[in-house]
């Protein structure tokens, strides 16, 4: 089991949110999503000192040697404007981005972080991370997430023309939507959940209060001890949720406004 005994010490007020998913199913419905999230970046800018993205914004994405895929300008220009207001990002990069590199850190000076890792968030013992991959069993994922974080596959990859590895990463994405199913997901309780599982190991031996996690699409605050609650973002294609802490180390779980707005008219429609 590991220590965590070296924790990344940040205070200020704190965003969480994952599972953007931009560029999946389509581009219309991707876009409709973006726009939405550029107006709750809009809002959070106000008073946030910190961004945490917790994996799976974009849907898939692959940096070249000297290119990166198109789209999604708006939304990486609005994470310029919080960067030059002062605002730190700190990206966790999940199963369906990581094979972000060092694009995102040259250009915008974000934190890009690839395991799950230890904080103290306003004096908070705080240990966050995408969340994929956890606890014991999911052998068959572990072995296909060990191959695709494998240096040499992910140059390999690098040599297909983009429309082919584009081509092919959208139909492992699609496989993946189709058996995980779109429908709404269900806490499967204490004793199934991966990341719950993981987290009650991580407290046999360790302090710690907060558990942040994506990758579940299922927005949760499950109360784990009489000190320790997990938290899950949800994601922003059933639930447009996000978590925010303040400078108290009180951490709750909201709903973007938008969202009842979203299901009943498109935002593309309305501008
Ligand atoms: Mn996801």
């Amino acid at each position: 089991m590991e220590c965590y005994n070296q924790p990344i010490v940040l205070n200020g007020t704190f965003y969480f949110a994952s599972d953007f998913h931009l560029g999946s199913p389509n581009e219309i419905e991707s876009k409709a999503r973006e726009l939405l999230l550029i107006k709750w970046l809009d809002e959070i800018k106000k008073d946030a000192s910190y961004l945490f993205l917790l994996g799976d914004i974009f849907d898939f994405w692959f940096e070249y040697h000297d290119v990166v895929p198109k789209g999604y300008y708006k939304f990486l220009t609005k994470l310029a404007e919080l960067r030059e207001a002062g605002i730190q990002i700190w990206w966790f990069t999940g199963n369906h981005d990581m094979w972000l590199k060092d694009y995102l850190h040259n250009e915008l000076n974000i934190n890009i972080i690839r395991k799950e890792t230890f904080f103290m968030l306003n004096g908070k013992h705080c240990l966050i991370g995408h969340g994929d991959g956890l606890g014991d069993g999911d052998f068959g994922y572990k072995l296909i997430k060990a191959i695709f974080a494998f240096r040499f596959n992910q140059w390999l990859y690098g040599w297909f023309h983009p429309r082919i590895a584009f081509a092919i990463a959208r139909f492992f994405s699609r496989k993946s939507r189709t058996m995980t199913g779109a429908g709404e997901e269900v806490y499967a309780g204490n004793d199934k959940e991966l990341i719950t599982q993981h987290a009650y190991n991580i407290l046999q031996h360790n302090n710690i209060e907060y558990f942040i996690y994506g990758h579940r699409h299922l927005p949760l605050e499950v109360k784990l001890t009489d000190k320790a609650t997990y938290f899950n973002c949800g994601d922003w294609i059933m639930h447009y949720t996000y978590l925010k802490m303040d400078i108290n180390g009180n951490i709750k779980l909201f709903t973007n406004p938008c969202y009842s707005k979203h299901i009943s008219q498109s935002p593309l429609e309305e501008e």
